[in-house]
């Protein structure tokens, strides 16, 4: 038996359990975060952030983008996954290789092998705007995780259970911080509470960015 320490096994990312299979990464992106938002505006060049419409009438507080094989659309006909954006009819620009190498790293810091996204979604929060409590069930392959970039002015998340009902707990997430979800929490219910007056960051003002990262095909 050999009881000398091995000082050269690979150090875990510190990591923060959140729920069974969720782990939040604090400031795993921050040295990365200004090159994530130049790749960020490049793909917004090309796909414009927009408010969507939900089917039952709503326009989103959050304005959206999305970049990789799929993007996520919502009409007043319902929600999809679809290679092309609805705006210019053209196939969502490709996924930065820097966006989709830190998914990877952070999935695997999470014990999550081989995650290969398919769809990148971008979520633009200015003051005021929301998430309300909701699942994430549009996507076929429910074994692979969600990777989820804060980056800009800190927001309140909200976490909750499989029930809507369930109680939900906050969470502060800041520029640079990712969470990783899944497992049993892959399909818990969660949200963000409205973006705060006072919220800014040196980077982004008062906006704040949040990439996620999925695998929709299976
Ligand atoms: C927990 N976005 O885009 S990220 C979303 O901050 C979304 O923009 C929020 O919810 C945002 O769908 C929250 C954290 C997050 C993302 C996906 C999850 C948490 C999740 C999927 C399952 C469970
Ligand atoms: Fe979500």
């Amino acid at each position: 038996m050999n009881q000398t320490p091995d000082l050269f096994a690979p150090t875990p990312a510190l990591r923060e359990p959140i729920d069974d299979g969720a782990w939040l990464l604090r400031g795993f992106a921050l040295d990365q975060a200004d090159h994530l938002l130049e790749a960020i505006q490049q793909v917004a060049a090309q796909a414009a952030f927009r408010h969507q419409v939900t089917p039952g009438g709503h326009t989103m507080s959050a304005a959206m983008s999305s970049c990789g094989l799929l993007g996520w659309v919502t009409d007043r006909y319902g929600y999809r996954y679809g290679s092309r954006d609805p705006l210019t009819d053209q196939p969502w620009p490709e996924m930065p290789p820097i966006l989709r190498q830190l998914a990877v790293e952070a999935a695997e810091a999470s014990d999550y092998a081989h995650f290969e996204p398919d769809a990148c979604l971008i979520n633009r929060y200015e003051t005021g705007a929301k998430m309300g409590l909701h699942q994430d069930k549009d996507e076929e392959d429910m074994d692979a995780p969600i990777v989820s970039v804060s980056l800009g002015a800190p927001i309140r998340f909200l976490f909750g259970g499989l029930a809507r009902t369930d109680k939900a707990e906050g969470w502060k997430l800041e520029h640079g911080d990712v969470v990783v979800w899944g497992g049993p929490s892959r399909l818990f219910f969660h949200g963000v509470a409205p973006l705060g007056k006072r919220a800014e960051h040196p980077a982004t003002g008062a906006m704040r960015y949040n990439l996620t990262f999925r695998k929709v095909r299976a």
